[in-house]
C-alpha cells in the first residue's frame, strides 16, 4: 500500500529570527570565554530544546539574580530585564551580560525618553511576559499602565489624557494590536507613540506567512512553546484567517495524527525560537506517513543581522 499523497507548504520565514540568534551566540561564547558554569536569567529564549542544549555545554537557568552565585556571569535573557536586574548586578559586582534583543531595546529606550518628557506610560503587552516586566520596569513600579485587550482601554485611568504615551511588546498580533492602538488613539487623540507599535519584523513576517497559507491548507502546525508569545500568536493568526485547525507543536511527537487524518494539505512553520531542526523532524514525520510534496510560500526576505560582541566585557 502506498502512502496517501500530501502537499506540506513551509512557511518562509519562519523560525529563529536575529534577537534569538544574538542571545543563543552570547551564551555559547560567555561559555568559551569564562568556561561552565555561566548562569542564565531565564530561559535565553523560550524553547527547551535550545536551553537543553545549552545545558549541556554548561549554561545554568534561573529565574532570579538571587539565584546565582555573585562570582559567576550571568546573561539576561533575549526577552530584556527591568533596569533593576543589571542595577543590582552591578551592586553585587557580578560579571553579566545582556543579550536583550536590540528591538526590546529600541522599546525600554522608547519608554525612557517619553518618560523624561513628562509623558505617561501605556504599555500594549501580556501581563505577566517577561518582556512586558522587563519593558515596564524601565520606569519606576506603578508608573506604566498595562493594557491587554480593547475592553481595557475603555477602563485605564490616565493622570492627564493630554500627557500620555504608549509602547508595545514586540510579539503580539499585528492585526489585535492595531485594534487597541486604534482604541486607545480614539480615547485619547493627543497620545504619542511609535508610526504603527513595536511589534519586530520576524513577528510581523511570521503572521503574514501564516496568513498566506491558512486559507489553503486543511490544517497548521506551528513548532515552539507554550509560553512563547510570538509562537502561540501564530496559531491565533492561523485559526483566524480561516484554518479550522491550527496546533502548536513542540516537536514531532506532539502531533495528533488522529486529527490529521484524511487532509490533503498542511502547512508548517516555526516560531522565533524554534531550531530548525525540529521542523526537519516534523516533515520528517509526515514522510513517514505521506507521500510528501513540499512547497516554500515565501511572502518576505530577512537579511536581519544582529552584532555579537567580539569580545564579552566585564563591567569596570
Ligand atoms: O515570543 P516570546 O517573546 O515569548 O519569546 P521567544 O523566546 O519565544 O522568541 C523570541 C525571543 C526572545
Ligand atoms: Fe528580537 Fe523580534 Fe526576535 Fe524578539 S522576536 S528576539 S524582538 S527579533
Amino acid at each position: 500500500m502506498t502512502n496517501p499523497p500530501l502537499t506540506l507548504y513551509l512557511a518562509a520565514p519562519r523560525g529563529f529570527c536575529a534577537g534569538v540568534d544574538r542571545a543563543i551566540k552570547i551564551v555559547e561564547m560567555a561559555l568559551s570565554k569564562w568556561g561552565a558554569p555561566v548562569y542564565v536569567r531565564h530561559e535565553i529564549v523560550h524553547n527547551r530544546f535550545v536551553v537543553d542544549d545549552l545545558r549541556a555545554k554548561g549554561a545554568v537557568f534561573v529565574e532570579e539574580l538571587d539565584d546565582c552565585p555573585p562570582d559567576r556571569p550571568v546573561i539576561f535573557s533575549a526577552h530584556g530585564v527591568p533596569k533593576a536586574v543589571p542595577a543590582e548586578a552591578a551592586r553585587r559586582e557580578m560579571v553579566f551580560v545582556d543579550a536583550t534583543c536590540p528591538l526590546v531595546s529600541k522599546v525600554h529606550i522608547e519608554a525612557a525618553r517619553h518618560a523624561e518628557n513628562g509623558l505617561q506610560m501605556i504599555m500594549i503587552g501580556h501581563a505577566g511576559h517577561p518582556e512586558t516586566i522587563g519593558t515596564m520596569g524601565q520606569l519606576p513600579e506603578g508608573e506604566v499602565l498595562l493594557v491587554e485587550t480593547v475592553e481595557d482601554v475603555a477602563n485605564v485611568s490616565v493622570r492627564d489624557p493630554e500627557k500620555l504615551a504608549f509602547v508595545t511588546q514586540t510579539t503580539l498580533s499585528v492585526d489585535d494590536t492595531a485594534d487597541i492602538v486604534a482604541a486607545l488613539q480614539a480615547r485619547f487623540p493627543a497620545i504619542a507613540g511609535p508610526h504603527k507599535e513595536d511589534i519586530c519584523y520576524a513577528t510581523t513576517n511570521r503572521q503574514e506567512a501564516v496568513k498566506a497559507m491558512a486559507p489553503r491548507v486543511d490544517a497548521l502546525l506551528v513548532v515552539g512553546a507554550p509560553n512563547s508569545s510570538n509562537s502561540r500568536r501564530l496559531v491565533e493568526v492561523a485559526r483566524k484567517a480561516g484554518c479550522s485547525y491550527a496546533q502548536l507543536v513542540q516537536r514531532a511527537t506532539d502531533i495528533d495524527w488522529r486529527a490529521l487524518e484524511g487532509i490533503g494539505s498542511v502547512g508548517v512553520t516555526a516560531g522565533a525560537s524554534a531550531p530548525e531542526v525540529l521542523i526537519e523532524e516534523v516533515i520528517d514525520a509526515f514522510r513517514l506517513r505521506h507521500e510528501v510534496t513540499v512547497e516554500t510560500v515565501t511572502t518576505a526576505e530577512e537579511h536581519v543581522e544582529f552584532k555579537v560582541p567580539r569580545v564579552l566585557r566585564e563591567p569596570a
